[in-house]
């Protein structure tokens, strides 16, 4: 597509799609014609996409996720097309430019964090390597809250991305399925007098398509992200209406349409329950519908559906797909119930995506009868065959039986998503090789020990392309300059890299590259923060979901120890630092919130006294996501991976810093083992216990207080918290952090500090050296390819779903 096209085709959209002479529109008008424009360019791939799946007799991988958080669409899509360059000249003849159109884009937050993000990665990767996939999700009318940071504190807002609309979605009213609830089951004999079960709901909604078309890089696979929108059935019911009571009548369309208006923070205490239930099955009965609709249509018998449809599960939250999917088999398409199992079986896979145990979702037993009573039936039924087999196979005892049973009936009965998952998928997979392992181990022993076959590990990748390549756009001309574009599909190459570590002119490019990301960074805080960093200090990130286990309060120790150490000695040579947090918290935890507040607290005082100012600097920059996290990850010089061992899945900021050149202090935690292993331990900054040295310490009997009465320098950290003098002498604000780590510290915050302070000594060291830092921060990169999210999707592909490359060919439209 040539400038002069572009140009011409924003103009007819400025006419004839929003309606506006170009004298009259605005920016946002302009980043609206230009996303239709490209997305018209989409459209086309779209189609030829679509053609190819109903001539061939190809498999889809189906990608169930209650969470998408794609990010900004425009810049990625130009990149994956290639057509960047001829849409900033198009721009810039109409008097705009490119950049203040991109800023225009409300970013699509449908996701909380890695897991999410983790889906539209996979996204990518799928239509890159051109395999045929439809993303399936939730079209939330409300994504993750947007952070403003007041006093310190957290204060929520709510996300309405969809105000301006949203160009990049076409709305597909042909496409509606009705989802049942509540009501009740009965027995009834079919035409040929076999007795059979319905279900008589007393509810029904509506759950319409939105489709997303997501690009493969430079080649012409254009896949689709398909998120449901609830509607009532009937906008008003006539009946209510007629008898004068008008509120009543549209009661059932507001509360159906509550069913996609919020998308749930994750790690909260304790959700409502009922309506995230009603979410996930609303959303898993349109996708399974959907497909079977797509079989029909291709004229495929229902037997055939696992050789035409890979559906991966992405965490627990569409595991209720597994009785669903028995359902419509059994009640609706009238297949037996053994075939309905084979069926259900072969198509489904697993991931796992957290050992925490608040996080594997269970639900009481009259919430789930109340509003799917069929599917207890059904969920039943498979409990009772499975646990009959694996007495009968397998001699289990009692003891062993209650571990695998899908209905926990310790104390109030709850149905265990995760159990339903196991027994009804093909395969289980973890994030990373430790997850993996820990999962064998303890949350999914008993399953692994029934089918080890089944289980299998699945390292989570990242894109190269939005996080490397649009984020990063000089260091990718750098790389590109020097070994090629070959890097961005195929990361591998980017070991070319390795022997240019040793190239003291390399090195000075790739620093000044470095340069020049801080201080668009450093920029970027002062206009949001109003704290002015320096760029030639280290920036020391850690942005990711705000959560004790992932210990921001370790990092946060340790900016005190340092300005402690100042205080005490104005004059001490430190290496200048600053510190940069961001993350959100989720807005019912409590003790997260405080970790955000003590941050800032502590930054006003370290940025705000001359005594140390000068070497230190906090900021935290507000609202955390995809679109300011394209400006952080290639800042950074140092990536904080600080979990407790054993409790981060996988991690994939982590990948992302490293990708972008900065050395990472970490934990034997998630991936942070394996980044360690492709780059090397003389590379990466190692500190604390191991997963078994937590669990041993555990059972030991941890006394956090021991380590404060052990250590002076946490001693007088803890002291001055608890003071209040980062509180303007409030001593209760941070009482309750303070009281939680020296009387339980669940995450041993306390047990890794000298080891992580003596660390963090060490990298102040080496960061004396700038040329062996950059020679490790080349290194980093060179050998992060394996992180790549092409990487897991052909994994994925190759070993879970059996599905292969169809290359698009792009009829001439002539
Ligand atoms: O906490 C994990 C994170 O470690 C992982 O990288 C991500 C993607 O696999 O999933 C997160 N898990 C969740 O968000 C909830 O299970």
């Amino acid at each position: 597509m040539s400038a002069p096209e572009i140009k011409k085709s924003i103009l007819d959209h400025l006419t004839y799609s929003i309606g506006r002479p170009p004298s009259l529109a605005s920016k946002q008008d302009y980043y609206k014609a230009l996303a239709l424009t490209v997305r018209d360019r989409l459209q086309q791939h779209w189609v030829e996409t679509v053609q190819a799946y109903l001539e061939q007799d190809l498999k889809v991988a189906c990608y169930l996720s209650a969470e998408f958080l794609m990010g900004p669409h425009l810049g990625n899509n130009l990149l994956n097309l290639g057509i960047e360059n001829e849409v900033r000249q198009a721009v810039k003849e109409m008097g705009c430019e490119l950049d203040e159109l991109l800023a225009e884009e409300e970013e699509p937050g449908l996701g909380n964090g890695g897991l999410g993000r983790l889906a539209a990665c996979y996204m990518d990767s799928l239509a890159t390597l051109e395999r045929l996939a439809l993303g399936y999700g939730i079209r939330y009318e409300f994504g993750i809250f947007d952070q403003e940071i007041r006093d310190g504190w957290q204060c929520e807002i709510t996300d309405k991305w969809l105000r301006s609309g949203n160009p990049w979605e076409i709305a597909k009213p042909e496409i509606t399925y009705y989802v049942n609830f509540g009501g009740h089951t009965e027995y009834y004999r079919d035409e040929a007098g076999a007795e059979r079960i319905r279900w008589v709901p007393d509810r029904a909604v509506k759950g319409m398509a939105y489709d997303t078309p997501i690009q493969g890089y430079r080649v012409n696979t254009c896949n689709t992200l398909r998120l449901w929108s609830a509607e009532a059935c009937e906008s008003f019911d006539f009946q209510a209406f007629n008898t004068g009571d008008y509120y009543g009548a549209v009661d059932d369309k507001v509360i159906s349409e509550t069913i996609t208006k919020v998308l749930y923070p994750n790690d909260e205490p304790e959700i409502g329950k009922r309506l995230r239930l009603l979410q996930q099955y609303f959303f898993v009965s349109c996708s399974l519908q959907d497909m079977l609709r797509l079989l029909d249509a291709q004229g495929q018998p229902t037997q055939r559906f696992p050789e035409k449809f890979a559906v991966q599960l992405n965490d627990t939250h569409p595991s209720i797909g597994v009785a669903e999917l028995m359902r419509l088999l059994v009640d609706e398409r009238r297949l037996s119930w053994e075939d309905a199992w084979d069926i259900t079986v072969l198509t489904f896979g697993y991931t796992n995506h957290t050992l925490l145990p608040e996080a594997l979702e269970t639900w009481p037993l009259p919430l789930f009868r109340e509003l799917l009573p069929r599917h207890l039936e059904i969920i039943y039924e498979i409990n009772a065959r499975f646990l009959a087999s694996v007495r009968e196979t397998h001699h289990q005892d009692d003891e062993h039986v209650k571990r695998l049973s899908l209905i926990d009936e310790n104390g109030e009965k709850r149905i265990r998503m995760a159990h339903l998952a196991c027994v009804g998928s093909h395969a289980i997979n973890g994030v990373a090789a430790l997850h993996s392992e820990l999962l064998k181990r303890s949350v999914l022993k008993d399953f692994y020990e029934l089918w080890p076959e089944r289980f299998n590990n699945k390292t989570n990748g990242v894109t190269p392309r939005r996080f490397m390549a649009l984020a990063n756009p000089k260091l990718s001309e750098l790389i590109t300059r020097t070994i090629g574009d070959g890097w961005i599909t195929h990361t591998e190459e980017l070991r070319m890299l390795e022997p240019f570590s040793e190239d003291a002119a390399f090195r000075k490019e790739w620093r000044l590259v470095k340069q020049s990301n801080k201080q668009q960074l450093a920029d970027y805080i002062l206009k949001q923060t109003g704290i002015e960093l320096d760029p030639s200090w280290m920036f020391d990130v850690q942005v990711k979901r705000i959560h004790e286990y992932k210990r921001q309060h370790l990092n946060i120790l340790h900016v005190i120890t340092l300005y402690n150490r100042l205080k005490r000695d104005p004059k001490l040579a430190i290496a200048p630092r600053a510190f940069i947090f961001g993350g959100k918290a989720a807005p019912g935890y409590f003790i997260a919130k405080r970790i955000i507040k003590l941050i800032n607290a502590v930054g006003e005082v370290v940025n705000n006294d001359p005594d140390v100012n000068k070497k230190l600097r906090v900021a935290f920059v507000p609202n955390f996501n995809v679109q300011n996290g394209q400006l952080i990850y290639p800042a950074a010089d140092l990536s904080e991976q600080i979990s407790m061992a054993g409790k981060e899945a996988s991690g994939t900021g982590n990948m992302k810093f490293t990708l972008n050149g900065a050395l990472t202090i970490g934990t034997l935690d998630g991936a942070n083992v394996e980044i360690r292993d492709e780059v090397g331990e003389e590379n990466f900054f190692l500190f604390g216990l191991t997963t078994e040295e937590t669990l041993r310490l555990q059972q030991q009997g941890y006394r956090p207080y021991a380590y404060v009465e052990g250590n002076s320098e946490l001693a007088e950290a803890i002291r001055l918290i608890a003071s209040g003098h980062f509180s303007h002498g409030d001593t209760e604000v941070f009482r309750p952090l303070v009281d939680n780590l020296c009387q339980s510290d669940p995450f041993l915050v306390f047990a890794d500090y000298a080891d992580y302070i003596a660390c963090q000594d060490k990298v102040a060291g080496v960061w004396k050296d700038p040329e062996n830092w950059t020679r490790m921060s080349i290194l980093n990169t060179a050998r992060a390819g394996k992180f790549s999210s092409d990487r897991a999707i052909r994994e994925y592909c190759d070993e879970i779903w059996d599905v292969r490359p169809v290359p698009i060919m792009i009829k001439d439209k002539t």
